[in-house]
């Protein structure tokens, strides 16, 4: 019976870290929405200049870091966001496109001159990726806290940031400059603590059907032991 109780808690246990996994739960104080694309570009646009969806950025189930769906682009997406100004930590995943020997991606905070209605950069990163190796050169006020190789040629890119008062957008870039082949991004986050790290399971699908089944035939065992008093 104990044992029972314990496997029982161990599916659990189990179902919450995935369901925790799948709805980015962890991560409340995150300020993107629809962070993993799942919901498709709702609140997203495309990058200012950079033409309509599906031409110069597109919802992908071809490369995909977590859930079903990632954002391919091949010159910038963006997303509207405010900030109180502070302390702020980022942090996102992004794969090169596998064609790709040589790219500049890059991710930025700019905020709208209200005057002009232009838009001015308030920090940056470029990452630069060069068949394989991958450097960062941050600029204005961002500090590199990791660039991680993570999973099928998926990085993990986390930085701290101190972003002034007012409203902001965040852009992502894949290159300066539109990219022949584009990138992917998956899994962003802004916010004001660092959103702790999930472990990631193998593959996420195969591993809600084994949870689902052992959940439901631990509740069966549990069921008949009782029947059986
Ligand atoms: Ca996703």
């Amino acid at each position: 019976m104990k044992r029972l109780i314990g496997a029982f808690m161990l599916c659990l246990v189990f179902s919450l870290i995935f369901l925790a996994e799948v709805l980015d739960v962890f991560a409340t104080g995150n300020l993107i929405k629809n962070s993993g694309f799942e919901e498709d570009h709702q609140y997203w646009e495309v990058y200012p200049g950079g033409g309509d969806w599906g031409e110069r950025a597109k919802i992908t189930i071809e490369e995909v870091y977590s859930g079903k769906k990632s954002c391919w682009t091949n010159y910038g997406v963006r997303q509207w966001f405010k900030a109180d100004g502070g302390l702020y930590y980022a942090r996102f995943y992004f794969k090169v496109h596998p064609k790709s020997e040589r790219a500049r991606l890059y991710f930025g905070i700019e905020k709208p001159d209200t005057e002009e209605w232009a838009y001015i950069t308030v920090l940056g990163v470029n990452i630069y990726y060069d068949q394989g190796k991958v450097t960062v050169e941050p600029y204005r006020e961002v500090e590199v806290l990791e660039i991680t190789p993570v999973d099928r040629g998926w990085y993990r890119a986390t930085f701290k940031l101190r972003l002034p008062e007012g409203a902001y957008a965040l852009i992502l870039l894949s290159d300066k400059k539109p990219s022949p082949y584009g990138h992917y991004f998956d899994d962003v986050y802004l916010g004001v603590e660092l959103a702790p790290v999930l472990p990631k399971f193998p593959p996420s699908s195969l591993l809600s059907v084994l949870v689902g089944v052992g959940t439901v035939m631990v509740l069966y065992l549990f069921w008949r032991k009782r029947e059986r008093r």
